[in-house]
């Protein structure tokens, strides 16, 4: 039973990697990205609330992305682990998680940091073009995820959780990678 978190830059290979271990270890991915942007296109109250951060590129409040998660998780097919995808983005998120998986007696396992360059990102988003990938917006999440989302390598790191995994190259070879890094 699989039940870790992929951390990393926007555009480091989160999502494309959750889907190699998806279709390997059966669990579902569960990315708060995707959650967002369903919100979003279904117009949902959450969603108009959701949508200003998204299109700057900055953080939705814990609040609203804690409370998908909770919803989340308590759905049947995460009783079987779960691949957490861009979701702890902060301290606070990260400590919220720990709390609910400790009510639901279903402990993480382990951290991916799947590492990439702000270079190389910004070339990998340029190309993609979601509404949210012009080089104004990538730069800004960039600037979030180091404000925000770099401490989680600590927090995690002080816990031994975490396993750091080179994010650049053929995604094959990342995914061997992360395999390899997975926790016993
Ligand atoms: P996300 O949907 O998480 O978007 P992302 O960080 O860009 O990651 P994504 O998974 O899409 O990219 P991937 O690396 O797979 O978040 C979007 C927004 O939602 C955030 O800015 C924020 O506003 C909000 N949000 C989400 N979660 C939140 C939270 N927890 N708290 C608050 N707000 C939250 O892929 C990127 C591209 O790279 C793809 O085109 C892919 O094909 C390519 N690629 C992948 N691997 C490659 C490789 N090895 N080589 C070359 N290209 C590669």
């Amino acid at each position: 039973m699989l039940k870790i978190v992929l951390l990393g830059a926007p555009g480091s290979g989160k999502g494309t990697q959750s889907e190699k271990l998806v279709a390997e270890f059966g669990v579902p991915q569960i990315s708060t990205g995707d959650l967002l942007r369903s919100a979003v296109a279904n117009q949902t109250e959450l969603g108009k609330k959701a949508k200003a951060a998204m299109d700057a590129g900055e953080l939705v409040s814990d609040d609203i992305v804690v409370g998908m998660i909770r919803e989340r998780l308590n759905e049947p097919d995460a009783e079987k682990g779960f691949i957490l995808d861009g979701f702890p983005r902060s301290l606070a998120q990260a400590e919220a998680l720990d709390e609910l998986l400790a009510k639901l007696d279903r402990p993480l396992q382990g951290v991916i940091h799947i590492k990439v360059d702000n270079e190389e990102i910004v070339q990998r988003l340029m190309a993609r073009g979601r509404a949210d990938d012009n080089e104004e917006t990538i730069r800004n999440r960039l600037k979030v995820f180091q404000e925000q989302t770099q401490p989680l390598v600590e927090y995690y790191d002080n816990k031994d959780m975490l396993s750091a995994v080179a994010g650049v190259g053929d995604i094959d070879d990342i995914y061997a990678r992360i395999k390899a890094a997975l926790p016993a």
